[in-house]
């Protein structure tokens, strides 16, 4: 397969004056009729005429109206064109319900809708599919659909047909169409400079009563916008689409973006409370991509970070200030050590801008996404909030309108606040996860802090040079009141120190506060120290992660040595839970416990070979011996942290209830299943109820009310989908594999619907020990089920080959089976190029 790289890069040779596209819906046959406007570039080095198409049937084609017969390949077309404006206009024939890669135009549940980005546009119609082309669309729809849908504005509409005018310039990736019989759940917003927009969620009928929560959570983000970036909404109408088989959870098309249905419909009886916390998220990501993404776009796609990351920033901004910054800013943390980590300390390492690919669609990772909002998190603590917005001022006036580059964006940074940014660039170029080392003196008032920075090497990249790292540093004296507050020490060497002069004592180091790195702290601690800082230290990020380093410690001790849990671990832990003045949301982060991946990985690290049976029965071992510690509180905690009244899914009701779920966990192990059992029996909402259902099938006791919630809830998908999930994740490791393949037998799965299959598949491959078998079985299983899914869906087949990229972290054994299946998949006769790209860079 070919390979694409960064360095490569040439413009286009045309500018693109217009579009103008025709579409005659029919489920097996729709024309595609484009009108397209082209002008040669004078100064263009590269003139070749080259239209992506893929899995297109040309029907005819014409240029300034006279027939031509261009030369047509597997991957797209060349004709000989004018050398003067000219008008291309072609007529292509595909075939929706066919599509079961959900690329391009295709069915979901009777309805069509696409995606195009990366380069699914390719499989609509002829065209320059790359995102530095920027036109104007108007789309035509002829349909015997009641809705019809397309980006920008309406202009006209009647019996069996639509129109639509985008005036913003896009690229392709952009482009979006729906038809369907749906129904709208509808609102008006008026923006800060007094325009009136219409806002739509179109669903299928029945999910009308799952809008209200979207909705609202729109608003809030086109607020939000306004207030804090000054960015304000740019056509009369916004529409959001609700569709059950999509590969993301969402997409950012121009004025009408679509969504996975798991990712937009909300009702407190179908969905828990990260569903709902997930859905503002992602709703005002999708939003804010019309400034970052839309307005501006970027060149190629090795810029993806360029949009991506930036939005990611933009969207943890808001849900911080929606909700609670400290709970935020700690969920991100785990989200980030428990995808990105791995994905940066293993064979698909890459850096947040890649140089190269063979299938973009592979690169939509954890690494481009989150640690490219950590990226910007590190840079606007650099230069301070208040020169933060003013670069993002230069940006918007700068760009809007363009294709960019991370140099473009790094230049706005340097042009504002006159920075030299040529180090920090390193966070985009070069892979790894940096180690930071510290070392700490004290001698007559001065306190020096030594870091030392390495980045191990990763596939292509031996070598790393130090980066720019910001370290924000807090000093405690031992009465735990803050002696230095929070500064951020700015490293630019592979060592360097930091002295703090005039202490009356050795201060307690409290480092990289709110995790303002993305980087691994490698510091000898005592466990005085830590239990020190979970108690007292005031930034309530390195709080928690005091108790999660205790907790990690406690836990690898009886893996490794045969310990007991830690008593003064167990002893501090049964402190911070009954303790009311704290935050729910917090005491519930600090007593979920590290994951088991997690604890295979600090094992790794400290070279001893995970066991994942032995690891399993730690977490048991300790969850119960906490509970049995607590067993007093237990009950008086539970009824204390039940929510009172109506279910309403804000942040103090959200982490009262997920420190009250986390006291069934522990209550359950004690009472025999009684709590949880009546907890079920008089759930009111989805929260309450999946986490009982649970707590029983967790403690094999959840049989009776599984089946109840299977009654309750079959014609639901999305509660479905949980059903699924919670079967397998739930199952004791050794049924997992068995669990998981039986209900791949179930008439409920089904492969054509992403969500399913990772609810079942995905669910596996999450349960660690369930998934590692030392039999094989759970390896066996992903890889049937990944060969059988290639031929329908590479994207998410390629996907979910990330199951696999820790493979290197277990012993012989298991490699070898894993070795074994990989090997199974790459030699699969007809092999997606997704999937052939993502199995050959694991094996590598
Ligand atoms: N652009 C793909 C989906 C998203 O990141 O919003
Ligand atoms: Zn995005």
């Amino acid at each position: 397969p070919e390979t694409f790289y960064l360095k490569d890069y040439t413009p286009f040779g045309f500018d693109v004056a217009q579009v103008e596209l025709t579409f005659r819906l029919a489920p097996e046959a729709t024309r595609v009729l484009s009108r397209i406007t082209f002008v040669p570039k004078p100064d263009a080095a590269d003139r070749r005429f080259f239209l992506h198409g893929e899995q297109l049937s040309l029907i005819s084609a014409r240029i300034d109206g006279a027939p031509v017969t261009p030369e047509v390949t597997d991957t797209g077309l060349t004709c000989a064109v004018p050398d003067q404006r000219f008008v291309w206009e072609s007529e292509v024939e595909i075939n929706p319900r066919a599509n079961t890669a959900l690329e391009g135009l295709y069915m979901s549940n009777g309805m069509y809708c696409t995606q195009c980005e990366a380069e699914g546009f390719r499989k609509i119609t002829y065209y320059p599919d790359r995102p530095d082309v920027m036109s104007v669309f108007s789309v035509r729809i002829e349909g015997d659909e009641k809705v019809l849908l397309s980006n920008g504005n309406p202009v006209d509409a009647g019996a069996g047909f639509a129109e639509w005018h985008d005036p913003w310039p896009k690229p392709a990736y952009l482009f979006a169409l729906v038809a369907g019989d749906l129904v709208n759940h509808s609102d008006r917003m008026t923006t800060q400079s007094g325009k009136d927009v219409l806002l739509n969620i179109w669903v299928r009928p029945g999910d009308e009563g799952k809008c209200d929560f979207g909705m609202e959570a729109l608003k809030k983000s086109m607020r939000w916008d306004e207030q804090v970036y000054g960015r304000e909404y740019d056509l009369d109408v916004f529409n959001i689409v609700a569709v059950d088989d999509f590969n993301m959870g969402a997409m950012e098309n121009k004025g009408l973006n679509i969504f996975n249905s798991s990712c937009v419909l909300a009702s407190p009886e179908t969905s828990t409370d990260s569903n709902f916390e997930r859905i503002e998220a992602i709703i005002a990501h999708e939003y804010f991509h019309n400034w970052t993404g839309n307005r501006i776009t970027c060149r190629d796609w090795f810029q993806l970070c360029l949009k991506e990351g930036l939005t990611v920033y933009r969207d943890a901004q808001f849900t911080a200030d929606m909700r609670s910054a400290p709970v935020k800013r700690i969920e991100d943390a785990i989200d980030l050590r428990a995808r990105q980590f791995p994905e940066d300390n293993g064979p698909l390492a890459h850096p947040v801008r890649p140089e190269a690919f063979q299938e973009i669609n592979n690169f939509y990772t954890a690494t481009v996404y989150e640690k490219g909002a950590e990226v910007i998190g590190m840079l606007k603590r650099l230069v301070g909030d208040a020169a933060y917005y003013k670069a993002l001022d230069l940006y918007f006036d700068r760009h809007d309108g363009q294709a960019c580059t991370i140099e473009d964006w790094l230049t706005v940074f340097e042009d504002s606040t006159g920075r030299d940014l040529t180090q920090f660039k390193n966070w985009y170029s070069q892979a790894g996860t940096p180690r930071l080392k510290v070392e700490e003196q004290f001698e007559n008032g001065t306190y020096t802090l030594t870091f030392r920075q390495t980045t191990p090497p990763t596939p292509g990249q031996p070598d790393k040079d130090p980066k720019l790292i910001p370290i924000a540093v807090g000093l405690l004296s031992p009465d735990g009141t803050e002696v230095v507050p929070t500064t951020v020490l700015e490293m630019t060497q592979a060592e360097q120190s930091f002295v703090f002069e005039g202490l009356s004592g050795k201060p307690i180091p409290s480092i990289l506060r709110d995790f303002s790195a993305p980087v691994i702290l490698q510091r000898d601690t005592s466990t005085q120290e830590r239990a020190f800082l979970l108690a007292h230290d005031t930034d309530p990020f390195n709080r928690w992660d005091a108790g999660r380093e205790l907790a990690k410690s406690a836990r690898i001790a009886m893996v490794r040595d045969g310990a007991s849990p830690d008593r003064d671990y167990l002893d501090a832990l049964s402190l911070l839970v009954r303790d009311d003045t704290l935050d729910p949301a917090f005491r519930a982060l600090v007593l979920a416990p590290p994951s088991e991946s997690e604890i295979a990985q600090a094992l790794a690290d400290q070279g001893v070979s995970p066991d994942p049976e032995a690891i399993h029965d730690a977490a048991e071992t300790f969850a119960q011996t906490l509970a049995q510690t607590l067993s007093d509180s237990l009950p008086r905690l539970f009824a204390a942290t039940l929510v009172d009244g109506p279910y309403q899914p804000d942040a103090k009701s959200t982490g009262l209830r997920a420190l009250n779920s986390r006291i069934l966990s522990l209550l359950t192990r004690i009472d025999g299943g009684e709590a949880a059992a009546q907890q079920f029996e008089q759930a009111d909402n989805m929260t309450v109820q999946s986490t009982a259902l649970a707590c029983l099938l967790t403690a094999e006791k959840g049989e009776t009310q599984s089946r109840a919630f299977f009654e309750q809830w079959q014609h639901d998908r999305l509660v479905m989908d949980k059903w699924f999930a919670l079967k397998v994740a739930t199952a004791r490791p050794d049924r997992a594999p068995a669990v998981a393949q039986e209900l791949t037998g179930h008439p409920l799965f089904t492969m054509t619907n992403p969500n399913r299959f990772r609810a079942v598949l995905g669910a596996l491959s999450m349960n660690h020990a369930g998934f590692h078998q030392a039999d094989g079985s759970g390896y066996r299983l992903l890889a049937d089920q990944l060969i059988a899914l290639d031929a329908l869906n590479p994207q998410t087949t390629a996907r979910m080959c990330t199951s696999f990229q820790t493979w290197k972290r277990y012993d012989d054994a298991r490699q070898d089976l894993i070795r074994s299946e990989l090997s199974r998949i790459k030699a699969t006769a007809g092999l997606s190029r997704d999937t052939n790209e993502m199995v050959s860079r694991i094996l590598d």
